[in-house]
């Protein structure tokens, strides 16, 4: 269906307006298209076997540099972020440390609910579309499209960082065959300066500036790695037994802007708050079921959180 531009503008305004109502913090619309500045970057990545053991990186690859090779007939990526700093953190004394995305319920079916009542709306207004929707599941460069729809910069640490609200959030999006009106930003401009804190507190020593290698990254060791944890990294994963949130705690986006999410689905529930080194060691599989439902830790499982906490217990 094609609109006419006051149409497409004021369309633009109501899916961002949806998007605010569902509690997405911030959302931007591109262009859809391929992307090949970024594609680049991903192949010399890739080439560089920065993607360890994730394969499927190497997969989808038309898609991933192009949503239009996703969604037929795509026309435009709708973005949104969406916040999960906690107002409470898991206390640190005596305690092993799990990343703060995985506080509560998994950020998948929370994030593509929302999409989806979205979507639902622009259906309602311009009639049965051909669009997808996701969060971190589909091969999307998730960052790049933040970044050009006008809803932050890359860092050194090269997550998305928002100038009003730091780092942590979670990115979503619909791409979807409509034509909107389009908060593209072609070339944006970076904000790190001569800051470095990132690259200087990684404990594994992960990241150059904007790039990660992922063989070294303690997210990918504890969340993604399969089979044992290499020795090299005995002593070096700083009692993080899921995921690692170093290279965000220490960004100074983070530190001034950072401000507590208000989704209670994503609160820890009162038995998280009361672990201790002991009750990670002892965790056995039923308590662990009980406790991790529904939760981002379900991904590495039982065995692979123990398998975390022996190799940071023995350290
Ligand atoms: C693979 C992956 C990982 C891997 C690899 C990380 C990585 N940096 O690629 C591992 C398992 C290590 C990982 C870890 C984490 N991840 Co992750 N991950 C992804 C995934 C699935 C793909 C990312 C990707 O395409 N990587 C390929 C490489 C080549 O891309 P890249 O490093 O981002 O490089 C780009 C830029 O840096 C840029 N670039 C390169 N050079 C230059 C130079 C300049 C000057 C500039 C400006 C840009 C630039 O070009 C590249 C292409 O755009 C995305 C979801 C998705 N579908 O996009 C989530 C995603 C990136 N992850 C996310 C999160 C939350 C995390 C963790 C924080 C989780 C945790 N606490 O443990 C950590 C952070 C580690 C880190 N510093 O990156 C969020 C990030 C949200 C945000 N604010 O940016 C995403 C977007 C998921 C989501 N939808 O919310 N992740
Ligand atoms: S998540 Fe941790 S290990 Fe990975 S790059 Fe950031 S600081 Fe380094
Ligand atoms: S810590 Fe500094 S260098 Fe790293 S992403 Fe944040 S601002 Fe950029």
């Amino acid at each position: 269906m094609l609109i006419n531009s006051l149409h497409k503008k004021q369309l633009s305004e109501f899916i961002k307006q949806w998007a605010y109502d569902e509690g997405f913090s911030v959302c931007g619309i591109s262009k859809a298209g391929f992307l090949p500045q970024e594609a680049e970057r991903v192949e010399r990545w890739l080439s560089g076997n920065k993607h360890a053991g994730m394969e499927y990186m190497q997969r989808n690859k038309e898609k991933r540099y192009d949503p239009s090779k996703l969604v037929e007939k795509a026309e435009s990526v709708i973005t949104v972020l969406y916040n999960y700093y906690p107002r409470v953190k898991l206390p640190e004394k005596d305690n092993y440390k799990i990343s703060k995305y995985a506080y509560g319920k998994d950020y998948h079916y929370v994030l593509k609910s929302k999409l989806k009542k979205i979507l639902e709306k622009i259906e309602e207004k311009t009639g049965k579309r051909t669009a997808r929707y996701f969060t971190d599941s589909a091969p999307v460069l998730d960052k790049a499209w933040a970044a050009r729809s006008g809803l932050g910069f890359i860092g050194k640490n090269t997550l998305l960082i928002n100038r009003k609200m730091g780092s942590f959030f979670f990115i979503g999006h619909i791409i979807i065959d409509l034509e909107l009106h389009y908060d593209d930003v072609e070339d944006p401009a970076n904000y790190c300066g001569t800051c470095k804190a990132c690259i200087e507190a990684c404990p594994t020593e992960a990241i150059k500036p904007f790039e990660v290698d992922a063989n070294r990254c303690i997210s990918y060791l504890t969340i993604e790695h399969k089979g044992d944890i290499p020795d090299e990294f005995k002593g070096k994963l700083n009692d993080w037994i899921f995921g690692c949130d170093i290279c965000q705690d220490v960004c100074p986006w983070n530190i001034r802007f950072s401000k507590p999410h208000s989704e209670p689905l994503f609160n820890p529930p009162e038995e998280l708050l009361e672990m201790n080194k002991k009750k990670w060691e002892n965790l056995d599989k039923p308590t662990f079921k009980k406790l991790f439902k529904g939760t981002p830790l379900e991904r590495p499982g039982y065995k692979g959180l123990m398998r975390n906490i022996n190799f940071v217990k023995e350290s």
